[in-house]
């Protein structure tokens, strides 16, 4: 199965970080890393003041199920995030991996979403997305490039980039 995973970081050596993030998904049994996007800088999105944020993605093949993929990576995330002192335990995340693809399944399950329920409307994860695959199709939205300039149009109506600060 293709799946997407987006990659963040905006604490400590956030390229460090994400490039061990990626070492150790392609280290999953049952898991290859097939490509990685390029990095990028961007501005924190959402309510809390903090740095900005290097984001990216990979496409990974998996044969692990999608529960068990999303608690490989939150596994992941906590080997790489948590913080050296007590210190940031409040603060923001050093790295931030999400499912945001897998296949075109369409799940809704406690503690599992897939698609990632906020993709659509963040360029900071569907832009590396539309690097890897522009055609990577998001289940009832449209595929990756299409949403991504939809993101350029003024906001009207629902589903304007004002609706979804959280
Ligand atoms: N969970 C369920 N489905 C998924 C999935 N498909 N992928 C559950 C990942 N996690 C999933 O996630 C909390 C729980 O969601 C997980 O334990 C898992 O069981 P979380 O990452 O701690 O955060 P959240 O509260 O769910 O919010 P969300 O919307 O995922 O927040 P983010 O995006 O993780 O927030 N600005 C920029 N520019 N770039 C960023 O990367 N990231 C954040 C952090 C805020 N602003 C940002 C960025
Ligand atoms: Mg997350």
């Amino acid at each position: 199965m293709r799946a997407y995973v987006g990659l963040g970081a905006n604490l400590g050596d956030r390229e460090d970080t994400i490039r061990r993030a990626v070492a150790l998904v392609d280290e999953l049994a049952g898991v290859d890393v097939v490509s990685v996007s390029s990095l990028r800088e961007t501005e924190p999105w959402g309510p809390v003041e903090q740095p900005r944020y290097l984001n990216g993605a990979v496409a990974v093949e998996t044969d692990l199920p999608p529960r068990e993929l999303l608690d490989a990576l939150l596994e992941i995330e906590r080997r790489l995030g948590r913080a050296r002192d007590d210190e940031e335990r409040w603060g923001p995340r050093t790295i931030d991996l999400d499912l945001l693809l897998y296949g075109d399944l369409v799940l809704d399950e406690p503690g599992l979403d897939v698609p990632h329920p906020r993709l659509h409307e963040r360029r900071f994860a569907l832009e590396p997305l539309a690097e890897l695959a522009p055609d990577a199709f998001v289940p009832g939205r449209g595929t990756a490039a299409e949403l991504l300039r939809a993101l350029d149009t003024p906001p009207q109506g629902t589903g304007s980039r004002a609706d979804v600060v959280h």
